[in-house]
């Protein structure tokens, strides 16, 4: 018997070595977290850098079902990016891995590490596009329907890969 689970968006980034291996394998990762299931993985997307150096970004969504507090989902997502050798210079570094809580069912969060919604994604193509493919009509609580954010990207490099 598992107890409630929250359908939750986690965004994936990578634009150190290889990120297209990084980002699929970081996938595999929230499939086998405990007490959780992934339900949908977006396309991979090569996405210019936003307020930030370095390469292409490779990005995706993945969406969970998880009984993971958000205390804990952080705490095994920051355990997967060290995994994956991240390491955490300065503020938007390249990266190996990223891993974002995006959305946390309908729920808004704010503490001192962690604030969901992701106060950015409703600004970023490489958020915004992945999650409207696998989920067109979702709401980010407090903003309302994501894709009415869609036009305000419509500028940002994003490439399916
Ligand atoms: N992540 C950032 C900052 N900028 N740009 C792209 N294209 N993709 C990212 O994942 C990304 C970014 C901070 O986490
Ligand atoms: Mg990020
Ligand atoms: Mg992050």
């Amino acid at each position: 018997m598992t107890g409630a689970r929250v359908t939750c968006h986690i965004g994936v980034g990578a634009n150190l070595g290889n990120p297209a291996v990084t980002v699929k394998q970081a996938v595999e990762r929230l499939a086998i977290l405990p007490d959780t299931t992934l339900s949908a993985s977006s396309s991979l997307f090569r996405t210019a850098p936003v307020d930030a150096g370095g390469g292409d970004y490779v990005n995706a969504v993945a969406r969970i079902e998880t009984g993971l507090a958000p205390a804990a989902l952080l705490a095994s997502l920051q355990q997967i990016e060290r995994d994956f050798g991240r390491e955490r210079s300065f503020r938007n570094a390249p990266r190996t891995l990223d891993l974002d809580i995006l959305l946390y069912g309908g729920q808004k969060l704010a503490d001192a590490d962690l604030t969901v919604p992701h106060p950015r994604m409703h600004e970023r193509a490489f958020v915004l596009i992945p999650l409207l493919q696998l989920d067109p009509f979702i709401d980010i609580p407090g903003r309302g329907p994501a894709h009415a954010f869609a036009p305000g990207v419509a500028g940002q490099a994003i490439h399916k890969l």
